[in-house]
């Protein structure tokens, strides 16, 4: 059982300490002194401490919990299923649309008024990118497109050379898309769902202009999308639910790992709790400095939480910026390497008008789940693959978009910046401009052999090069920690999730990084929890 030891603040910050129940956490907390907030101070400990409910966190979760040991998921986000909030839809925004925000944050046509909410969609913006991560019990899984794509071998092999190739492709991979619930749609479906005439669009024109296409798979369940199709259900992918959540048919985290996790009975899930900072104590254990958060995003109770182990799986962005601003603030000692080998997985938005101008265009009515990719990886002169990525704002302007995935050229590199109190991150267009000419290729090729123009009223002038939906990076895998994910210097510290993955890895990183985190998780549990 937990001990809880009350610290309370006065309102001129000096701490005032009224213990309730005996414990040595005081002794193990560096410096307690230094906590700032006005509120109730909580003090707990705990064993396991996992930082984040995405990708890398749940698997951390299943895989410990399942082994008998019981795990704390801490998750800055809302848990939207226990809290009953509906997710929205891109028409009609609401509560989910955005955290924090008072007008909408997609990549573009933000028209619409917010309520300050703590939604499930973020942006962090810097001068040169904007980066989009999800917020919520299932961290990016809520808002993704849901594109479960294993990487190319040749690929994977040349970007982690020090892996054992055979036994990813063999048995890591197999894993996560087992576990994620990975499924093809049946090409009848496609073939005659009006919802899908923008990918039929988009593969016919590739064909014609030399491009070979790719059917892609997804986690968002093909035969509940049959049954939207036919109005046996409620509708969710069908009627334009994705980046601000999907209330049905899409197998998001909480539906997969976390569910299983939550059955062992070993999982405490905390939402609504944001680390600010970490620091490590004399003996080696770790002490958490938590804001526990309203839907206003407003403070209601500080706690600490001291844990013998902490895995960070904030995210690439979060787990980052707790590395650098805890190293800033509590000299919690990190590598060299933590912030470097950064990249947005050669990100880079485009899109196309007057497509099928003059018969029907992509379609009014559109599946916000992507099931299409051009894949001209091996092409030496310009090397990219591409999302048929649906544009399901219910106006036809015979538009196509693109997400496209490029090669890197040269990494960027995130530091924190304590006077500011933000990160900051070395990226400029030197990092993207072979990925517009890669754009300029494509679209060009698209367009002389199909009709139609870059399109002006998406992003900049068509090149959407400030547009990231996959950070990569930061704390990478052999680098900044062990082959395993143990930050180099640490007993206690782990790191799983996007950021072990050096920038870039070829198609959407999700199916990757939950591989990554099996593959960490089995070995740290054989040697570090017997
Ligand atoms: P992630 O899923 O981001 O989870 C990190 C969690 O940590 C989040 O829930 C955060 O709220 C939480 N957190 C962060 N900081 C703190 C803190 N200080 N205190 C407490 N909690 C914290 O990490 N990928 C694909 O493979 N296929 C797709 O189709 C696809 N589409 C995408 C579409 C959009 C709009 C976006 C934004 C991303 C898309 N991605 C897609 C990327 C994918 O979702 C992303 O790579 C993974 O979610 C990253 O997984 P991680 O485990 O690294």
């Amino acid at each position: 059982m937990n001990r809880k030891e009350f610290i309370q603040t006065s309102s001129l910050g000096i701490a005032a300490f009224f213990f309730l129940g005996s414990g040595n956490l005081f002794g193990k907390a560096q410096n307690p002194l230094e906590i700032k907030s006005n509120k109730p101070t909580e003090m707990i400990d705990k064993e396991v401490v996992i930082i984040g409910s995405g990708y890398g966190g749940s698997v951390a979760a299943l895989r410990l919990c399942e082994k008998g040991i019981p795990v704390t998921l801490l998750e800055m986000g809302l848990n939207w299923e226990k809290s009953g909030e509906k997710f929205s839809p891109m028409i009609n925004p609401g509560h989910s649309a955005a955290w924090l925000k008072t007008k909408t944050i997609a990549p573009f046509f933000n028209l619409f008024n917010l309520d300050k909410f703590t939604g499930t969609l973020d942006r962090l913006d810097f001068e040169h990118i904007k980066v989009w991560v999800g917020r919520g019990v299932g961290g990016g899984s809520l808002v993704n497109g849901g594109m479960a794509v294993t990487p190319k071998k040749e690929y994977f092999k040349e970007i982690f050379p020090n892996l054992d190739t055979e036994k990813f492709y063999s048995h890591y991979f197999p894993l996560a898309n087992k576990e994620l619930k990975t499924n093809v749609a049946s090409e009848e479906f496609l073939k005659d769902c009006h919802f899908y005439k923008f990918n039929r669009v988009g593969e016919e024109e590739a064909h014609k202009a030399g491009f070979k296409t790719v059917r892609v798979p997804n986690v968002y369940d093909f035969n509940y999308m049959e049954k939207e199709y036919k109005e046996e259900v409620p509708r969710s992918a069908l009627a334009g639910e994705v980046i601000y959540g999907n209330n049905h048919g899409k197998n998001s985290l909480d539906k997969t790992y976390l569910k299983k996790a939550t059955a062992t009975g070993k999982l405490e899930i905390l939402d609504l709790h944001q680390v600010n900072h970490i620091s490590q104590n004399p003996d080696k254990s770790y002490t958490i400095d938590i804001s526990v958060i309203n839907t206003k995003g407003e403070e209601i109770q500080h706690k600490i939480i001291n844990a013998k182990k902490l895995i960070l799986s904030a995210g690439t962005m979060g787990s980052i910026e707790l590395l650098l601003k805890s190293s800033a603030k509590t000299q919690l000692p990190i590598d060299e390497n933590v912030g470097k080998e950064w990249g947005n997985n050669g990100n880079f938005m485009t899109g196309r008008n007057w497509v099928k101008a003059f018969s029907g265009g992509t379609g009014f009515k559109q599946s916000t789940i992507p099931v299409g990719g051009i894949d001209h990886w091996e092409d030496k002169e310009h090397p990219f693959f591409v999302e048929i990525a649906p544009l399901p704002m219910g106006l036809n302007v015979a538009t196509a978009l693109y997400l496209m995935v490029n090669k890197l050229k040269k990494f960027g590199e995130v530091k924190y910046d304590l006077k500011a109190q933000k990160l900051d991150l070395n990226w400029d267009q030197s990092h993207t401009a072979h990925m517009k000419d890669n754009a300029k290729h494509f679209l060009r090729t698209m367009n002389n052999a199909n009709g139609g123009t870059r399109s002006h009223i998406l992003f900049h002038n068509g090149f959407g090069a400030d547009v990231c939906y996959h950070p990569l990076g930061g704390i990478v895998l052999g680098k900044a920690t062990d082959q395993f994910g143990r930050l180099n210097g640490h007993q206690n510290l782990y790191v799983i999730d996007g950021s072990l993955i050096p920038g870039t890895i070829g198609v959407n990183p999700f199916v990757t990084i939950t591989a990554i985190a099996e593959y960490c998780m089995e070995e740290i549990i054989k040697k570090d929890f017997v």
